[in-house]
């Protein structure tokens, strides 16, 4: 099975500042974390991060075609504000489950609304970079539920 997990902008940064908001793991660290729970769950995953709209638009048009059975997305700051984005991930038809490292509820106003939420399979935030790994478990109980239904 394989999972397309999408990152939004200035998630590359993590670790590197606002640490006591994101926690002192790197991007790099939670692709290394994602990839062995991928394997104990018997997944493939490709882990792509862009700090571009389109980029990511581009990339969740292709997922079906490229053979992904379902999305986990952290869209970042474009999950508040990018229609776009939400449009993308409704025409792939794919599972989505969304993450945040953070509790976006505890932080400003501007965050509590997520574009993305309404359509998704599963919401996981708040955990710190576990969010991924919960989500990802989520993800596959889904797809996998789909396939056998
Ligand atoms: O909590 C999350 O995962 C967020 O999606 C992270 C986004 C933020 O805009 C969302 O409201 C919640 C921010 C991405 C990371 O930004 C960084 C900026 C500076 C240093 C490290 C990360």
């Amino acid at each position: 099975m394989r999972i397309l997990v999408v990152n939004g902008p200035n998630l590359n940064l993590l670790g590197s500042r606002e640490t006591s908001t994101y926690g002192t793991a790197t991007f790099d660290d939670i692709k290394a974390l994602l990839g062995q729970l991928a394997k104990q769950l018997s997944a493939e995953i490709e882990v792509f991060q862009s700090n571009h709209e389109g980029a990511l638009i581009d990339k969740i048009q292709s997922a079906t075609k490229d053979g992904y059975k379902g999305i986990l997305i952290n869209p970042a700051a474009y999950g508040h504000t990018s229609i776009a984005l939400r449009d993308a991930l409704l025409a792939t038809a794919l599972p989505f489950v969304e993450v945040h490292i953070s509790n976006i509820y505890a932080r400003e106003e501007f965050r509590h609304k997520s574009l993305l939420s309404d359509k998704a399979a599963g919401v996981v935030l708040g955990f710190g970079p576990k969010s991924y790994l919960l989500g990802l478990r989520g993800l596959v109980e889904v797809v996998r539920e789909n396939a056998s239904t």
